[in-house]
Formats: C-alpha cells, structure tokens, sequence
C-alpha cells in the first residue's frame, strides 16, 4: 500500500506551506490517487525535529475541509488522518478519513483508543523516543531494534485490550524520530524483527534527513532516489505500507520489486 503524504501545515520540513489552500491540497491528493497511491496521509501538524505543536482547534481547522474537499471529487479515496489527538481523528473520521495514523502510539491521548475501537478502523501505531520538540538531541538505545519491537509489541498489545481489532493495527519504526543515522539503518536492516510481530508494518523514509547524511542531498526535494531505495528494502524484508511524499517513483519501485521477488504474479 503506498500511503501519499499531505502536510497540510506551513512549517513541514520538505513541502511546509505547499498546501495550506484547500484547493491546492485536495489538487495535490488527486494527482497522488492518480499516481497510484492506495492511501492519502493528511496531517495538520509537522512533527519535524524541532517542531511546535498546534491547537486542536487549528489542526482540525487544517485538516477537515481538505478531507472534505478530496472526498467530494474522490468519494471512494481512502484518507488517513495523521494526529495523535482524538478530537481531531474524531472531526476526521466524521468528516470521511478511514483510517487514525498515531505517531505517538496511544501516548499523547489517553481517549485515542476508544475512538479507535468505537470507529473500528484501522490504525498506525508508531514508535517516537522523547518528542519532535528535542527527539533528535542525543537519542540513545542500548538495543534499538529490540527496543524498538517491545515497544510496538506491547502498544499493539495495549490495543488490542483496549478493544482495537487485532486486524486494524499496523506498525511503524518510526524512521527519524528520535533516531540517528545508525538507528535508522539497523532498524531498516532488521525491519524483519518488527514484521515478525505478525502485523502489517509501515516504513515511512521519505525524503528524511538520514538520506542527506548518506548522499548529500540538501534538498529535500530531491532526495526520491534515497527514498525509493529505503521502499524497495523495506519491502523487501516484509513491510507492506509506504509513506511517502514522491508516489509514482516509490509506485514504480515497488512494482519491479514485487516482479522480481513474487515470480507467481505473472
Ligand atoms: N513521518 C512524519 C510524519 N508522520 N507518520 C508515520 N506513521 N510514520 C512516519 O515516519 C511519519 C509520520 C514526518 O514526515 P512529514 O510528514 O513529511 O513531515 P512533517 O512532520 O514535517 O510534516
């Protein structure tokens, strides 16, 4: 599933203020579905290091009319909400959204949970240390595969005896957040160890910094070919999700990939 990413916000680290115009996101979804995405990610708040929170008032104010507007011309599109409040997954999910993306897994709201459960849609639970505000001021794990996995093995865990459907939770490493360069590489290199948790498991590399460190790409922009990389590996060790901001590209990767590695499909 590739899962096209809309930052509705105006401080994003690689397209802030982009599509802070509803007409201009919902145009921008278009061309995503159009590329193939299967999912679009809309988010009214970066959660880039660094970052401020907003409102929830502002974030739905962000966030609800571009839902409407996309699901107004593409009413059968699949729209994800990414917040981890659950007034706004509750405005979004009412407004059309089908699925919650949680980058702090059920952490920063103790009611996102029974929204999940009482929506009974699928949700992504990720794995953050510390908070987009100081996550990348020294991030330090003894183990960061193992202590990655126990962490979205006991959120799903958590889930699930909060009455979320084992079958709507999908996990992520959560790439870049409180991770350095090193933590990033052995996550993606070990991504088997988070798959063999036995749920879908969503990788989201997109144009990050961690690419930079590795190519020398300034530009966010132009960081697809690192991205699509990351994708191809990712799938190969068993994710099946990918957020990512450059659709065709990471659509076309995958197809190849998915050629080459399952000789069944032709
Ligand atoms: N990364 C970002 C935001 N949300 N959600 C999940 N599940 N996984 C991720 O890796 C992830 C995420 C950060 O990227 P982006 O949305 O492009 O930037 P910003 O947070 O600056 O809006």
């Amino acid at each position: 599933m590739v899962v096209g990413i809309l930052n509705v916000t105006p401080d994003s680290f690689s397209d802030g203020g982009d599509f802070l115009d509803p007409e201009a996101a919902a145009e921008h979804a278009a061309t995503m579905l159009d590329e193939g995405a299967d999912i679009v990610d809309v988010g009214g708040e970066s959660t880039r290091p660094g970052s401020d929170p907003v409102s929830q008032d502002e974030e739905i104010q962000r966030v609800v009319p571009v839902l409407e507007r996309i699901l107004s011309v593409h009413p059968e599109s699949m729209i994800s909400v990414d917040t981890y409040r659950s007034g706004t997954a509750t405005a979004a999910l009412e407004a059309g959204a089908s699925l919650v993306n949680d980058v702090t897994a059920f952490r920063g709201d103790p009611r996102m949970a029974s929204v999940i459960r009482e929506a009974a849609c699928p949700v992504i639970l990720m794995h953050m240390q510390g908070e987009p505000k100081t996550m990348q001021k020294e991030p330090h794990y003894e183990d960061v595969v193992g202590e990655v996995r126990d962490f979205l093995a006991e959120r799903a865990e958590y889930a699930v005896a909060a009455g979320v459907r084992p079958e709507n939770v999908i996990l992520d490493p959560g790439i870049g957040f409180g991770k350095n360069l090193e933590h990033n590489l052995d996550l993606l290199r070990n991504l088997d160890a988070i798959v063999e948790l036995g749920f879908p498991v969503l990788i989201g590399a997109s144009r990050k910094s961690f690419i930079e460190r590795i190519t020398g790409v300034q530009e966010a922009r132009d960081r697809v070919s690192g991205t699509v990389a990351t994708t191809v590996l990712a799938f190969e060790r068993g994710a099946t999700f990918f957020r990512v901001h450059d659709v065709r590209a990471n659509r076309e990767a995958l197809a190849v990939a998915e050629a080459v590695l399952h000789t069944s499909r032709r």
